[in-house]
């Protein structure tokens, strides 16, 4: 087993956190590298390894999978016996559709509302257009709750690539102390409780 996850700094790097807890979530042991973000070097160093010139990347092999839902596509593939995707087809479409809506969507959140694990600044303020995707994601994560969610607290029970690519958005929620309902809520906080959640953000330095 040879496999090499790039990641930019656990502070800030909101895309490398998915993949870096799916992979976990898999158990296989793995090397870490992180570039620190933000510094004057980081464009050339990503480019050592990235040929996008973005984290994360993950190398298996002679294997390059850059692009955070790729890579997690690609271990659902590699370690089936994960089950990073729900069994269902039907829950797995929606899984798959919630992922790609996180994947290409949201920007107000992501520019206002950037991931830093290492602070907590309540929104005094929250703009509209964060409200509204905000609002949009509680609905959906109470949606896949109450269609998918009977076997755990996951999104679709069991952990998933869909809590993956949601993981930052659980820890934005504490951060910016954005409002959530019950569900949502408790949505949240199964996401942050995970020890691998907890390695992250204390490797991060908080
Ligand atoms: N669509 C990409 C986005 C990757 C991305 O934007 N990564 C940021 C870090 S979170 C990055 O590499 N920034 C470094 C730079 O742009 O110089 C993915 O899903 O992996």
């Amino acid at each position: 087993m040879s496999l090499t996850l790039v990641i930019g700094s656990k502070r800030y790097s909101s895309w490398s956190l998915r993949p870096w807890l799916a992979l976990k979530m898999t158990a296989t042991p793995f090397r870490e590298v992180e570039i620190a973000l933000r510094q004057p070097d980081t464009k050339a160093r990503i480019l050592e390894w990235s040929p996008s010139g973005k984290v994360p990347l993950l190398m298996d092999g002679a294997v390059k999978v850059w692009d955070s839902l790729a890579i997690c596509e690609y271990l659902a593939e590699r370690f089936p016996e994960a089950g990073l995707w729900p069994e269902a087809q039907g829950a797995r479409a929606v899984a798959r559709a919630a992922c790609a809506e996180m994947h290409s969507g949201f920007m107000p959140l992501r520019r206002d509302c950037p991931m830093d694990v290492c602070i907590e600044t309540p929104m005094a303020e929250i703009p509209e257009e964060v409200a509204a995707d905000f609002a949009r994601i509680d609905t959906l994560w109470q949606d896949c709750r109450q269609s998918f969610g009977a076997d755990g607290p996951f999104l679709f029970g069991r952990f998933s690539i869909a809590d993956a690519m949601f993981a930052p958005v659980a820890t934005r929620c504490l951060t910016y102390r954005l409002p959530l309902s019950t569900v949502g809520l408790a949505y949240r906080d199964a996401v942050l409780a995970l020890p691998a959640m907890q390695e992250w953000v204390k490797a991060a330095g908080r």
